[in-house]
């Protein structure tokens, strides 16, 4: 891809995550598809990003929307055709953009033919494939839990055995410590590597390798405690050391061709969430080239929190990788839901907007942030997701995160012609792409325009990172490259404050969000109530 000098497409480019079903539907069954995609090339290309990560589109029974797959060389017929998928990676190259797929190896669909094969008999040479075990007296091997609800163990009466499942029971988990696996799962990766396909998300990586002694979990107590899940340590069937080795495999094979990248879902919602985030970067060189702290994401909001995260993940990162940044995904409720309701909501997702872009690391966006796209309402009837299905009322679900994109004001927010696989949210009257690309004062525009002050100024995509100060308000740091310095200073109280910078330079404002000039001189660090701010010393 577009890697020039000092400039490392994954490194330092901002990378835009697409949930297919809800982007754009370009054939009107109202599931959104590869051509619509295609067909919004130019506007992701208008707002700047360099690389889009798309969820699973190869071809799946959707027990889980995709992430329980059938065919790792297809595409499912719902997103479109093999061609369209080359279209959309001609179209994106074309435009300078790279393409991200979403590689679900932890498990397959039961409806793979691997699993097939390996449930058919206990002597099928793809026995092994998955992980299989006796019972104990009628009961499971043992009491690790699927992150779905229940037992993470199937009963096969037929062949009296039960298999693994981390997720739901159509999700049986593959037996990574299975070399036979590996070359058939890498031959399948080769294959998408040969295509052009520039770099992959890599799902539930703390979950691929299980411990080969099958011990229970000890008791614990974990972030949604009381659910059973999280009743104990996930030590036995998490984070086990050998997933390293296949991490190490998969560089390997990636390494032999040119600039492709791999991001991990390093899943973990506690203070650990850092240090097990970067230990699947290895020693920054020979294990995943990006991984996910979602602290910030599971983080309450406010100067202080936020500065604790960013210091924390910094600090675990090697020094020879690379962070990303990351406050959204197709999991988890919305930014703008968990911190933008209510009064000064657009204020403070303009915050959020200048904290994704200015901090150190490569910013994953997901559809729709860019515009303030809130939760859906999504009725138990509409329910789709099946974690909402099987938990309602106490979980909805993932569904109101995954509402399709408000393209405009008309029918369906402009997603679609038929009826759309979830409802549209409330919002897109107001909050939508085509009113705001009119209008230069939106919050569109200020991601627009941040976008492309870390393409002009190496100091943002590349710099160092010190912090400024300790105000319990203002979040504030540098970034620094060769001679350029920024301060960026985010207000995240509702009252204006001035901040108390010892070092401080007065300098030119490059940005405001409380309508400051670019050029104008800011000679004090006095913030309006919630404003952004980036100076150039
Ligand atoms: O989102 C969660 C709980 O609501 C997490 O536990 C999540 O299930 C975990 O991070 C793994 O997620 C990934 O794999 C799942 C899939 O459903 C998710 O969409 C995906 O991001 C199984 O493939």
């Amino acid at each position: 891809m577009r890697d020039t000098d000092g400039f490392t497409w994954w490194k330092h480019g901002v990378i835009y995550q697409i949930y297919p079903r809800s982007f754009y539907d370009a054939n009107g069954d109202g599931v959104g598809d590869l051509p619509g995609i295609t067909e919004k090339l130019d506007y992701l290309s208008w707002l700047g990003v360099d690389a889009l990560w798309i969820s699973p589109v190869n071809t799946s029974p959707m027990f889980d929307f995709g992430y329980d797959i059938s065919d790792y060389r297809a595409i499912d017929p719902v997103f479109g055709t093999q061609e369209d998928f080359d279209r959309l990676l001609a179209g994106a190259h074309r435009r300078g953009i790279a393409i991200i797929m979403d590689l679900v190896i932890n498990h397959t669909s039961h409806l793979h033919p691997w699993f097939i094969e390996s449930r058919s008999s206990r002597h099928s040479p793809k026995r092994d494939w998955y992980i299989w075990h006796d019972g104990k007296k009628r009961k499971p091997p043992n009491n690790w839990m699927a992150a779905f609800g229940g037992r993470a163990w199937e009963w096969d009466g037929a062949t009296g055995q039960y298999y693994q499942h981390s997720f739901l029971k159509e999700q049986p988990d593959l037996n990574w410590r299975n070399p036979a696996v590996r070359d058939a799962v890498f031959g399948d990766i080769r294959y998408w590597l040969d295509r052009g396909v520039d770099g992959f998300r890599l799902d539930a990586v703390i979950w691929f390798v299980k411990d080969d002694r099958f011990r229970s979990n000890p008791c614990g107590w974990g972030p949604n405690a009381p659910r059973p899940y999280d009743l104990q340590k996930h030590v036995y069937d998490q984070n086990r050391p050998e997933t390293h080795d296949v991490l190490r495999d998969l560089r390997r094979l990636l390494d032999k061709y040119d600039s492709r990248m791999m991001v991990g879902e390093t899943y973990e919602n506690s203070p650990r969430g850092a240090k097990i985030a970067a230990s699947y970067l290895g020693t920054g060189t020979d294990e995943l080239h990006l991984a996910f702290d979602f602290s910030l994401l599971f983080s309450k909001y406010g100067a202080r929190r936020f500065r604790q995260c960013l210091a924390r993940w910094y600090e675990a990162v090697p020094e020879a990788a690379w962070p990303s940044i990351v406050l959204n995904n197709h999991d988890q409720p919305r930014s703008f839901a968990r911190w933008c309701r209510g009064r000064h909501g657009t204020e403070r997702a303009r915050l959020l907007a200048a904290l994704l872009l200015t901090a150190r690391g490569t910013p994953f966006l997901y559809y729709g942030e860019e515009i303030g796209m809130d939760n859906g309402a999504v009725s138990r009837r509409q329910i789709q997701d099946p974690l909402g299905k099987k938990y309602w009322p106490f979980h909805r679900g993932r569904d109101p995160s995954r509402t399709p994109m408000q393209w405009t004001s008309g029918p369906n927010a402009g997603f679609s012609e038929g009826v759309p696989w979830l409802p549209v949210a409330a919002s897109y009257r107001e909050v939508n792409v085509e009113g705001q690309m009119k209008d230069p004062g939106s919050l569109l525009h200020f991601y627009r325009r941040l976008v492309s002050l870390r393409r002009e100024r190496a100091a943002l995509s590349r710099g160092s990172f010190r912090l400024a100060g300790e105000d319990p308000d203002i979040l504030a740091f540098y970034r620094e490259e060769g001679s350029g310095r920024l301060l960026v200073a985010l207000n995240f109280s509702r009252g204006r404050r001035t901040m108390k910078l010892h070092d401080f330079i007065p300098g030119k404002v490059v940005l405001s969000s409380a309508g400051r000039k670019a050029g104008d001189f800011a000679c004090t660090m006095e913030l309006e109530p919630y404003e952004a701010l980036i100076v150039e010393e």
